[in-house]
């Protein structure tokens, strides 16, 4: 069994319902042990698009990474996944963060994700499931 945090983004076509439509159909394959709040956050690479709304998930699974990568990568198809070029616009992305303490590098897949920890749409929703004491106060600016 792997302990395996994923992502997910979206920006087109009601991004919410894509979240919430793409998290029931995953946790028919694989054990949810967590789900961070969802947060809306700015486009990150390519700018002159909407807003996206991002998540990250936490589960348990047997499958090996590429099989996992295969699984994401139907589920973002049967929800309309094109992809025009780099960064663009997405009805659903759910990209592998990490597989339990695998490292790998692939020309399909590296892990841990190479570009996780400069995005804050996968920062403010890792912190948050990653810090488990909670917030005491906010400081008056
Ligand atoms: N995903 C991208 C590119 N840019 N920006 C935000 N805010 N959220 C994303 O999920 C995102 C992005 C490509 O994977
Ligand atoms: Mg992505
Ligand atoms: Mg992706």
């Amino acid at each position: 069994m792997h302990t395996i945090w994923i992502a997910y983004g979206s920006n087109q076509g009601d991004p919410i319902a894509q979240l919430l439509r793409a998290r029931k159909n995953l946790a028919t394959h694989l054990d949810e042990r967590g789900a961070s709040a969802l947060y809306r956050t700015p486009p990150w690479g390519y700018t002159a698009q909407p807003d996206f709304i991002n998540a990250v998930i936490r589960y348990r699974s047997d499958l090996a990474p590429l099989a996992l990568l295969d699984l994401l990568q139907s589920v973002e198809q049967q929800q309309g996944r094109e992809r025009p070029f780099k960064n663009a616009p997405r009805t659903l992305d759910v990209d592998i963060l990490y597989a339990s303490a695998k490292v790998r590098a692939c020309e399909r897949l590296m892990l841990p994700h190479p570009g996780a920890c400069e995005r804050i749409s996968v920062i403010l929703p890792l912190g948050e499931m990653k810090f488990k004491r909670g917030l005491i106060c906010k400081l008056k600016s």
